[in-house]
Formats: structure tokens, sequence, C-alpha cells
């Protein structure tokens, strides 16, 4: 955890949680088939910040929702996360052997397996959802699975990580690679922050747009942070090999802006993600934690 900024007793209680909610919803490493669940559980449980599990408590907790209720939204937005990573660590996308401090999940378990883990992952996410209790009906573009799997899909996650691909050693626009980004890395934040809000009360529009804005600037924000760590981390810190961008060639806030304005960027999300709280009160809180916490983050 960052020692630079107090990590509250809520994000610490909260992810402690989650982690439990994860460690119930994977299947046991005894059950068959024992590799492909093994595999499921290495990549999953003991590590990893949960960001995006916190910003759905935290969303959540803004719409007066139960922890209880939010868990599920929780452990799919994890589920969604570590199967990304799986893939995205494997040789034909970004080719890497260290995550979470530990070896990527194919140098564990082999290429066939991570694979098949990350498969099993992104199914588990949307069957956990199934069984989400819901305070109040949805129509169905609201429904959680809905969410997650518009922020995961081709217009979502996936989206981004084929534009990733695509732009390797380009130069690119500050807008396109926002653009990258916000798909890439922001959808699945920002389905966490609507996720958890679909928990509790209904939003109004103003409110909605709000949370939307807070959602795009604090994605963006963890992004920014996480070119500018590439940078500066070390492999120690990070838990992931560091300076792969530039390794790769791959444009970064860093190589656009420079170090000095890609930090003054982060300042001004998290501005910003402060401003879209304003009209919530105190019920803001954790949110509001949570965008200091990820601008503050040092790995
Ligand atoms: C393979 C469909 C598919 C998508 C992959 C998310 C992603 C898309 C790739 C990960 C590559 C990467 C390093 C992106 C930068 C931002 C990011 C998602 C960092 C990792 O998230 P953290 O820092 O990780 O929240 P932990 O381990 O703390 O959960």
């Amino acid at each position: 955890m960052n020692p630079d900024v107090a990590w509250p007793i809520w994000s610490r209680e909260r992810a402690q949680r989650v982690e439990g909610a994860l460690a119930r919803a994977l299947p046991e490493s005894t059950e068959l088939p024992q590799p492909l669940h093994a595999a499921m559980r290495y990549s999953v449980l003991g590590s990893g910040k949960r960001v995006r599990a916190l910003l759905a408590y935290a969303s959540g907790e803004l719409a007066g929702a139960d922890a209880a209720v939010v868990d599920h939204a929780a452990v799919a937005v994890e589920l969604i996360h570590a199967y990304s990573l799986i893939h995205d660590d494997l040789p034909c996308m970004d080719d890497d052997v260290l995550r979470r401090g530990k070896p990527t999940c194919h140098i564990a378990h082999g290429e066939a397996m991570a694979l098949l883990a990350g498969d099993a992952l992104q199914t588990l996410a949307f069957e956990v959802l199934t069984k989400a209790p819901l305070s109040h009906p949805k129509t169905p573009d609201e429904s959680q699975i809905a969410i997650l799997a518009t922020a995961s899909g081709s217009r979502g996650m996936a989206g981004g990580q084929a534009l990733d691909l695509a732009h390797v050693g380009e130069a690119l626009s500050l807008n396109e690679l926002e653009r990258m980004h916000a798909l890439k890395t922001g959808a699945l934040i920002h389905a966490a922050v609507r996720l958890g809000a679909a928990c509790g009360r209904t939003l109004d529009q103003a409110q909605a747009g709000a949370l939307d804005r807070y959602a795009a600037a604090v994605g963006l924000a963890f992004q920014v942070v996480d070119d500018v760590l590439d940078v500066e981390g070390t492999a120690e810190s990070l838990g992931k090999t560091a300076g792969k961008d530039a390794m790769q060639g791959k444009p970064t806030y860093v190589t656009l802006l420079g170090l000095g304005r890609a930090k003054e960027r982060v300042a001004e999300l998290r501005d910003e993600a402060h401003t879209s709280l304003l009209g919530f009160g105190a019920g803001a809180r954790r949110l509001k934690e949570l965008a200091d916490w990820i601008a503050l983050r040092k790995n």
C-alpha cells in the first residue's frame, strides 16, 4: 500500500471484504478440473489493490446501498479485471513475466491454462451478477449485466486493448491516446462506479451525470499515474515490469506531455473528480478519498 497516502480503515476493511467474497465465489482448487481452478485462484487472490471493488463500494455507499448488496458487483468487476490482466500478459499480447509481484499466470500455469483461466473468470463475473440482489427493478440497459458487458467488450476494454495493440510504435495525438485509454482502462473503472451506484436508490439525471464525470476523471487519472509510475517506479514497488512502455515504443502521457505536465494533468483530474462530487455532500466522502488515493498512489 502507498506509504504517502493514509489508506483509510474503510478501504482496508472493504478490500478484505472483497477478498473474502472472491475466495467464496471462485471454485476451490481441489474441484475438477483442478489445474484450471488453481490458475484462476492464483491470479485473483492474495494481491491486487482492489481499486475497482473499492470504487463500487464507495459509489454504492453514495447511493445508500448496503455493502452486502454491492459485494456481487465488487466481485464481478475484480474478476473481469483479473481476466484482462492474465490475457494482457500472454505472449501474444504484452508478453510479460511479472504481475502482482509474482510470475504471470502463463509462466506459473502454462499458456493454455492461462487463456482458459481468463475465459472462465470472465464468465464467472457474469454468473455472479445473475445472483445479485437488487434493491429495486432496473430497465434492461441499466442492469448490472448490461453495464459490465458493455464496459468489457469491443466497445469498452477489449476494444481499447485492440486499439492499443494496433498503435504500438506509432505516434498518437493526445486526443487519440485519451480515447484509447477511456476504453482500455477507463471503461471498467467507469463500470465499477456505475455498478455500485446501481445497487442503491435511483440517482436523478444530474446526479448520474456528476457521477459519470467523476468516473471519467478518476479513470483517466488512474492511467496517467500508471504511465508516470512506469517511468518512475521499479519492478519491486510496482509488482510488475517497469519501463515497459518505453521498451515497447508505446505512446503514453509521459512521452506526449513530459513527466512534469503529466503530473500536473493528474492534479487537474483529481480536482475535476472532487468538483463533480460537490453536490453530494458527506455521502461522497469515500469516492473523494479514492480520487486522492488514485492520484497519489505509488504502485
Ligand atoms: C486483454 C481484453 C484485454 C484487456 C486488457 C486492462 C488491460 C486491458 C490491460 C492491462 C495493461 C495495463 C498495465 C493497463 C494500465 C492500467 C491498468 C489496468 C493497470 C493494472 O491495474 P491495477 O494497477 O492492478 O489496478 P492491480 O494488480 O492492483 O489490480
